[in-house]
């Protein structure tokens, strides 16, 4: 039985631009991705692997400096002997001035070129087949790549797989995985981890090994140790991703004040099932019909987190009461009558259901659905 620890998207030098991030957090964030590769390392020689591969984006080209290449090399020879494979992505594109090309790489690692795509015999027992991205695929019927060839052959690729005709293809006019007779495809491209199997091709994305877009919230972030034995193929999920992103909807109808406000989303944020830590950027949006303008720098100091929390007031309609009040309408009525009970003596949860109960109300009035379900 051969084993390989396999990861991908690591993105190093990420600049997280356009997520609001203090430069300092972003400085944070890039320091994790290089820590998220260091314990991929560590894995790798925990489980004794055969060989460690990486399937792209390993880094950003027009961000990382020499000195990446220098720390990615200095972390490779700590594996020696274990073989490291790559095949180059997109982010990392192999080229003439690329880090693949400058850098000095020790010998247990392994750089896929452009071009078809080739086997190498790096890992004892199996062939292990790549290319930098873009590749050139084979034409025609794939399956004659390999089918006249004795052994196990793995697949390790950047590219994006797409259903075709009910399969998974690797691109518009071939590369049919189940034709191809590999046992496995470890891919790179889905910052959001997947494992599945296509026909008899066990198919894995690690994802990206943390998550580094709001749009990478739900997936997984992994790396996936692979046993190939006697043609079988299993995969285990290691999740590697520290970080997370998170976003949290509080309905503020009700609450009078900004003092208020802050011990309903502190509630909030200690029943959520994951610790909310220092590894934690969130979204907090503030919904609800309210009664005032929330102070955010009061909120953001009376709110005490170790986490990196984002507030957003989502706009509602125009809801001034004193005003509506004075209509000579059934609207006004309703209010004058909420108002009259908000006025008299009562505890806090109870002037926050009649206060919810009077946004509703003016909903129910205005023709919008109102219930358990509404979307609010
Ligand atoms: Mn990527």
């Amino acid at each position: 039985m051969i084993r390989i620890l396999h990861c991908a998207d690591l993105h190093l030098e990420a600049s997280f631009a356009g997520q609001n991030l203090p430069p300092a957090l972003a400085r944070q964030r890039r320091a994790d991705l290089r820590q998220a590769l260091a314990r991929i390392i560590g894995l790798a020689r925990e489980h004794r692997v055969d060989a460690l591969t990486i399937a792209g984006d390993l880094y950003e080209a027009e961000l990382a400096t020499i000195e990446t290449g220098t720390f990615l090399a200095q972390q490779f020879a700590t594996l020696d002997p274990i073989p490291v494979l790559i095949a180059p992505g997109e982010h990392d594109r192999l080229d003439a001035d690329s880090l693949y090309n400058v850098v000095e790489w020790p010998g247990n690692v392994h750089i896929f070129q452009p071009g078809p795509l080739v086997p190498t015999g790096v890992v004892p027992g199996v062939a292990l087949w790549g290319a930098a991205w873009p590749t050139e695929l084979p034409t025609g019927q794939p399956g004659g790549l390999i089918s006249a060839r004795e052994g196990t052959h793995l697949l390790l690729l950047h590219a994006a797989v797409a259903a075709q005709d009910g399969q998974a293809s690797i691109r518009a006019d071939g590369l049919a995985l189940q034709q191809c007779g590999f046992t496995a495809a470890l891919l790179g491209h889905e910052h959001r981890g997947r494992v599945w199997q296509e026909g008899r091709v066990q198919c894995v994305y690690p994802g990206s090994a943390e998550p580094l877009t709001w749009a990478e919230a739900g997936g997984e972030h992994l790396a996936a140790l692979v046993s190939v034995d006697g043609g079988g193929c299993q995969v285990e999920k290691i999740p590697i991703g520290r970080w997370r992103y998170l976003e949290l909807r509080v309905d503020l109808s009700g609450c009078v004040s900004t003092e208020e406000a802050a011990a309903v989303i502190a509630g909030e944020l200690r029943r959520l099932p994951d610790p909310v830590d220092e590894c934690t950027v969130g979204r907090v949006v503030l919904t609800g019909v309210r009664r005032f303008e929330p102070d955010l720098p009061l909120l953001r100091a009376r709110i005490s987190t170790h986490a990196y929390l984002q507030y957003e007031v989502e706009p509602t309609e125009s809801n001034d009461s004193a005003l509506v009040a004075r209509e000579p309408s059934v609207r006004g009525l309703v209010v004058r009558r909420f108002q009259e009970k908000l006025a008299a003596p009562q505890s806090a949860t109870e002037r926050r259901t009649t206060q919810a109960a009077l946004d509703l109300a003016l909903r129910a009035l205005e023709g919008r659905k109102v219930g358990p379900d509404a979307d609010r």
